[in-house]
């Protein structure tokens, strides 16, 4: 634990080597990286590697009660694994006439972000480690969960001024949220000036035009701009031939309040949140040990529905009963099957957008509406050829994403909300992915020194 101090705030928090952000790891294309963790708090801690695709190394996954069990205090843990097919993922002071390659990374809990430099246009050219093709914008959007290169090219000449870079949230939910903005300052070195040090405050600092919080329309609009590279050298795999397909709703619920507590639900129940109306169950020991092993019985079961029990109107008036169903569920795929998943936003406790995240693949997008899904008439309108091929996608409010991916990697593969609030009330499950004949297709055995529960 590390005092930390931000805005006039002290905290006490977990912190990598007493350092926050925490150490920064260099690796390149190819290379194994290890990471041995001591657990030095009280807590029981994981390490996810976000945005690294733990191809047959899903023990080094991270996520708690998924892939391990946590490590214990005073217990260690190495996490190995090596880096395959990943292209990479504040006052700034900039030179003239230049560009620069901006990674940004919203590593928010519970916030999408709009972002935006004044007076200057951004050149995005990556998501979630995945080349793009490259579009110009004035601000973008970025939910917790994505990262995105951009490039900004700098005024020619000396501009005479300062410039704010703000953030602030892209919000569609009901509830109270933290409105504020975030601002640093882009500070152009002036070559005619003998200092370079201090900043030089009566200089004129402009700020940017953000989009109003509740800004569905320049979000799906961004989403749209969004498209793979799709070239010779970095082609857009898009699975051609699906072999299942599976539509979730995603969203939120109410289940019970506990006896003899207060909850803030609607009509004194509890806030809960669900895909296909499961809201997903931590078990008490890890899925991928449990599976591994054989020994599944009393930890999960393999019958997450494919499609909702109770179908409704997703996006019309919501149905009378809003409980939830609280289980340990996973979905079953064998190893290379081509998937389809169609993932629906629901009008309970209000529209939201949900950015789902999910662990071991990368998605292509491509579909996405608003209103209910329509399986008759929206798969025309897929986009086959260059969708963006990313980990962390914005379910619309009030609206559905379609994706697909090629269930190639054997393990238990964690997908959730990145909304911690939402995971936290069960908007999450579990891909379990069959080994494939091949010895290269198979789950390797744990690490001698996985963590017990
Ligand atoms: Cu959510």
């Amino acid at each position: 634990m590390t005092n930390v101090t931000r805005l006039c705030e002290t905290k006490s928090i977990v912190t990598v080597n007493g350092q926050f952000p925490g150490p920064k790891i260099v690796a390149r294309e190819g290379d194994r990286v290890i990471v041995r963790v001591v657990n030095h708090v009280s807590h029981n801690i994981t390490l996810h590697w976000h945005g690294v695709r733990q191809l047959q190394s899903a023990w080094a996954d991270g996520p708690a009660y998924i892939t391990q069990c946590p490590i214990q205090k005073g217990h260690t843990y190495v996490y190995n694994f090596t880096i395959v097919g990943q292209r990479d993922t504040f006052k700034l002071k900039v030179k003239p006439g230049k560009t620069y390659l901006l990674r940004i990374i919203n590593a928010a809990l519970n916030d999408e972000l709009f972002f935006s430099i004044a007076n200057h246009s951004l050149t995005v050219v990556e998501v979630d480690a995945v080349y793009v093709k490259p579009f110009a914008t004035k601000t973008l959007l970025i939910t917790p969960g994505q990262t995105t290169n951009a490039l900004l090219t700098t005024h020619a000449q000396y501009p005479d001024a300062n410039f704010f870079m703000e953030a602030r949230p892209y919000v569609t939910g009901q509830a109270t949220f933290d409105n504020s903005t975030v601002a640093g300052i882009l500070e152009y070195e002036n070559p005619k000036s003998f200092s370079s040090s201090s900043f030089k405050k009566d200089l004129p600092l402009y700020k940017p035009t953000l989009p109003a919080l509740n800004d569905t329309s320049f979000a799906s609009n961004f989403s749209g701009k969004l498209k793979s590279l799709a070239n010779a050298q970095y082609p857009a795999n898009v699975p051609q031939n699906i072999d299942r397909q599976f539509f979730f709703t995603v969203g939120l619920g109410t289940e019970p309040c506990t006896h003899n507590k207060t909850c803030q639900g609607p009509n004194g129940t509890k806030f809960s949140a669900s895909v296909n109306n499961v809201s997903f169950v931590l078990p008490t020991t890890a899925l991928l040990q449990s599976h591994f092993s054989g020994k599944s019985k009393g930890v999960y079961a393999s019958t997450f529905p494919i499609i909702p029990l109770n179908p409704f109107n997703y996006t019309g008036t919501p149905p009378n009963n809003t409980f939830v169903r609280n289980d340990t569920k996973v979905l079953v795929v064998p190893f290379n099957t081509s998937v389809e998943l169609v993932m629906q936003d629901t009008s309970i406790l209000g529209f939201e957008s949900h950015p789902l995240h999910i662990h071991g693949f990368n998605f292509f997008v491509v579909g996405r509406g608003f209103g209910n899904y329509n399986p008759a008439k929206d798969p025309a309108g897929f986009n086959l050829v260059d969708p963006v091929e990313r980990n962390t996608v914005g379910v619309p409010p009030g609206g559905w994403i379609a994706v697909r991916f090629l269930a190639d990697n054997p393990g238990v593969w964690f997908m959730h909300c990145h909304l911690e609030v939402h995971t936290s009330w069960g908007l999450r499950m579990a891909w379990l992915v069959l080994d494939g004949n091949l010895p290269n297709q198979k789950l390797p055995p744990p690490p001698s020194d996985l963590p017990k529960c």
